[in-house]
């Protein structure tokens, strides 16, 4: 740990940022590079994007990328506790479909804690990484009025079973695969700090199971702010309707000029390209490289960085993870953006449960981070007393 961090004083003007940027824990599964992006246990994610989920989950559970053996036994012990308990899926069912995605899924992994759970921080973390794809799949289907929920086939692997599950309508199966592997593997973990992992980890300190500490993580990554900015991004480009660059150029303008965000654009840490961003970029030329919303997101990679570099107040003019994944989603066959913050989530739960189960079982050595409590200063509350009029 780098000593110039602590100690730190709380000055006023620190106050009422949302802690931003103030260290309050040490992570053992990831880290965001300011320069450099995100590594995985010191990995780039670069580095990490072919690699099987189930070779990511391990590396960010166990902090180490498996060997062949070691892969081949995590993915046995998956497959054993990925059947979900058929009452989750039938209340799934019942959901109105009135709610946001985001909504169900909170509401399935509440299902999921009153049915299913354990107890154990470990357990519980292990189970839910591998009952989420039949869960997320129930909610895509029923809510999407695709049909009844699919049988699962856990031995297919855990993206593979995930896409056989979805069933979508028209898609090519390859492709979304191929997707979805690199997606997963992509959207695990961010550091502790983002909201979603805070949230879920200050539940879990105190003692709240893994199913409502990762169900208020998702409430968390519902804000447009955050997790569903991926769904404002795919608007954002729709919204530019055009592909020439001239005419993109002066859509950001004019965009930044009514003070409008650049979705897909800027980052709160991070001062260069998204490493994940290049990742997608790359899969696009893959897998749709035809695309016209592919090719806008590939335009607007050049041009609105343009446009914000032009602007001083903009400290990263530069694509973060949101910039192109809706367009790989939608070009390979999901197109309905109000489920991408879903399909984040899946992914995002498996490293909030991974960081739940080190601060509450490894941190300190094995006692746990106690229950957070940060303070505040109280203002325009002077102590007086109540005087009770008579009538
Ligand atoms: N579009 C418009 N304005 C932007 C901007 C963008 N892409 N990026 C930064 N700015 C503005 C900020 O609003 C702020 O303006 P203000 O001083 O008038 O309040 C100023 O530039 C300085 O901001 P910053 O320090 O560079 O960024 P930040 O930490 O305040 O905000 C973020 C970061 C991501 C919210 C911002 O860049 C943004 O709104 N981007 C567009 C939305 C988006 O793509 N979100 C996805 C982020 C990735 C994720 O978490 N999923």
């Amino acid at each position: 740990m780098s000593n110039d961090l602590l100690p730190f004083t709380i000055t006023e003007d620190l106050l009422d940022t949302g802690m931003r940027g103030m260290p309050v824990s040490t992570v053992y599964t990831s880290e965001v590079d300011p320069a450099e992006g995100l590594h995985y246990v010191g990995y780039p994610i670069a580095d990490l994007a072919d690699l099987d989920p189930e070779a990511a989950i391990y590396l960010l559970f166990y902090k180490k990328i498996p060997n062949k053996a070691e892969l081949s036994g995590f993915k046995r012990e998956l497959r054993k506790r990925a059947k979900v308990d058929k009452r989750v899926i039938k209340l799934i069912t019942k959901l109105p479909v009135e709610g946001h995605p985001m909504e169900w899924l909170i509401a399935g992994l509440t299902f999921l804690g009153m049915l299913c759970k354990t107890g154990d921080y470990r357990e519980d973390a292990l189970n839910v990484v591998a009952q989420m794809p039949e869960v997320v799949a129930a909610i895509y289907r029923t809510r999407s009025g695709w049909g009844k929920p699919i049988k699962s086939e856990p031995k297919l692997g855990l993206m593979e079973n995930f896409v056989q599950m979805l069933g979508v309508p028209g898609a090519d199966a390859a492709k979304l695969t191929r997707l979805m592997r690199v997606f997963y593997v992509l959207h695990m973990d961010h550091g502790g700090g983002n909201l979603s992992t805070f949230v879920g980890k200050a539940v879990a300190s105190g003692k709240a199971d893994t199913y409502a500490s990762l169900g208020a993580s998702m409430a968390g990554l519902y804000g447009p702010l955050h997790g569903r900015a991926n769904q404002e991004c795919l608007a954002f480009l729709e919204k530019a309707g055009t592909n020439d660059p001239d005419k993109i150029e002066k859509f950001v303008a004019d965009e930044m000029a009514a003070g409008r965000s650049i979705f897909g654009f800027g980052h709160a840490v991070l001062r260069a390209e998204d490493p994940r961003a290049g990742v997608q970029y790359n899969l696009g030329a893959e897998l749709c490289p035809k695309d016209p919303l592919f090719q806008r997101a590939v335009t607007m990679r050049e041009r609105a960085v343009k446009v914000l570099k032009a602007n001083p107040k903009v400290k990263n003019p530069y694509p973060n993870v949101d910039a192109v994944s809706g367009t790989l989603l939608r070009a390979c066959g999901l197109t309905d953006g109000e489920y991408y913050t879903v399909l984040f989530g899946l992914a995002r739960c498996s490293g909030i449960a991974a960081q739940i189960v080190d601060e509450r079982l490894v941190h300190r050595n094995g006692k746990g981070v106690p229950i957070y409590r940060p303070s505040d200063i109280p203002v325009n509350q002077p102590h007086r007393r109540y005087k009770k009029r008579g009538n």
